[in-house]
């Protein structure tokens, strides 16, 4: 009786050690990847800047067959001094990155595999040439983020590597460059001060967009707003970049063919039009007057306005009567975003990486977008109204 129940319960009990296993998450069972690692801290700009830079730095990393370590986003909070970290997966799923290229959250990487093949010892902040004001040295946690994202992850630099005139243009033929100069085998991990990627992104990156995907937290909250506040469709969304911070960038477009991300209305030769100080920052009345045309080509019902500052919801009220405008409240710029990426049509900034990021996650879902004050050259038709 006795050796019958000890029997049985051995067997339970591998069943449940068997089932453990099955269900173990990826974490556990993480494997070292010969071809070595990137990581970086995303220190410049903020969530539309590093939304670009992620596109170029996921692509180097593929460029270079070398898993990309995603890195958390670093977020500023108004009178909050000093930086945040935000994981990935806060905003993003992480699946479908991996249908691009081998990946592991920053997290992840360093308590499960740092410790391993990343001891203190052996860590070395890279970067393209000396950011000492004296000596020779990275200085990878001088300021603000630099230090904090660092400290956040309890990464020590030993040293310093200057990979000039080695840059992260995947298109330059310098690929091979990188291998050769820092093997995997003597450099399994990369880590840069900065994003190895270019800002804004170029062409050849864009259509990482396509792996980056909201996480079910933000889906099922913009999907909760649509539902709740814009019952009537179709509806429009608009983004205004109006802050004082915008008008002071904007006053340099007339030194510059392009700005942050104009070339998604210009085209990267200025082949589709000009980028004016209108386009960047374009007038009430300009505004008013599009999103009016918008209204009545689409017949829309509800305008979904984000905005960093002033939302004209009262201007534009004024001459569309029937037209309901809407606004998230608290401001929440992940929530914005995925309301637009989910709006019927999109107006947006061309000037802004924080719109652009908008309007390429609405191509990826083929999606159409306009622009504010944009004006195509007569030989080039607007395809995407
Ligand atoms: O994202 P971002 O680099 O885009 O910076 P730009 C703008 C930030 O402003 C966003 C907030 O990350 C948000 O925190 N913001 C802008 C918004 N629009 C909205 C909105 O509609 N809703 C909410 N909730 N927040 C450039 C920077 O900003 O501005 C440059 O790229 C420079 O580095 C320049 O600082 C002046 O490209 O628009």
């Amino acid at each position: 009786m006795m050796a019958g129940m000890t029997n049985f319960f051995g067997i339970l009990l591998q069943m449940c050690l068997f089932l453990l296993h099955v269900n173990l998450p990826a974490s556990s069972a993480l494997r070292i990847d010969e071809s070595g690692y990137i990581v970086y801290c995303p220190c410049m700009g903020r969530f539309g800047n590093q939304a670009e830079q992620f596109l170029g730095s996921l692509s180097f990393a593929k460029s270079i067959n070398r898993t990309f370590v995603i890195p958390p986003w670093v977020e500023y909070k108004p009178y909050v001094e000093g930086s945040l970290r935000v994981s990935y997966d806060t905003y993003f799923q992480v699946e479908p990155l991996k249908q691009f290229h081998r990946v592991i959250t920053m997290e992840q990487f360093m308590e499960k595999l740092a410790p391993k093949i990343w001891p203190p010892s052996q860590r070395i902040s890279f970067c393209y040439m000396s950011r000492a004001s004296e000596g020779s040295n990275c200085n990878a946690k001088e300021g603000n983020p630099f230090g904090p994202f660092w400290d956040h992850f309890n990464v020590d630099f030993v040293g310093s590597e200057f990979h000039n005139p080695l840059s992260f243009d995947i298109t330059s033929g310098e690929t091979k460059l990188w291998k050769q100069r820092y093997p995997a085998s003597k450099y399994p991990v990369l880590a840069f001060v900065g994003a190895p990627g270019p800002f804004p992104a170029t062409e050849s990156s864009l259509g990482v967009q396509r792996f980056i995907r909201w996480s079910d937290k933000i889906e099922a909250k913009a999907e909760k707003f649509i539902k709740s506040k814009i019952p009537e469709r179709p509806f429009i969304g608009i983004h205004l970049r109006n802050g004082v911070d915008w008008r002071s960038a904007c006053s340099h477009v007339k030194e510059t063919p392009q700005m942050f991300a104009s070339a998604q209305c210009t085209g990267y030769h200025n082949e589709n039009g000009l980028l004016t100080e209108e386009v960047c920052y374009p007038s009430d009345s300009t505004v008013v007057k599009q999103v009016k045309n918008e209204v009545k080509r689409l017949n829309a019902k509800t305008v979904f306005v984000a905005t960093d500052d002033r939302d004209l919801i009262k201007e534009m009220s004024k001459v569309m009567k029937k037209v309901k405008f809407v606004r998230a409240y608290p401001s929440d710029p992940h929530l914005d975003l995925a309301i637009l990426s989910k709006a019927d049509h999109y107006i947006g900034n061309c000037v802004s990486t924080f719109s652009a990021f908008a309007k390429r996650y609405r191509d990826t879902l083929g999606k159409t977008s306009s622009f504010w004050a944009f004006k195509y050259h007569s030989d080039k038709k607007n395809t995407e109204l």
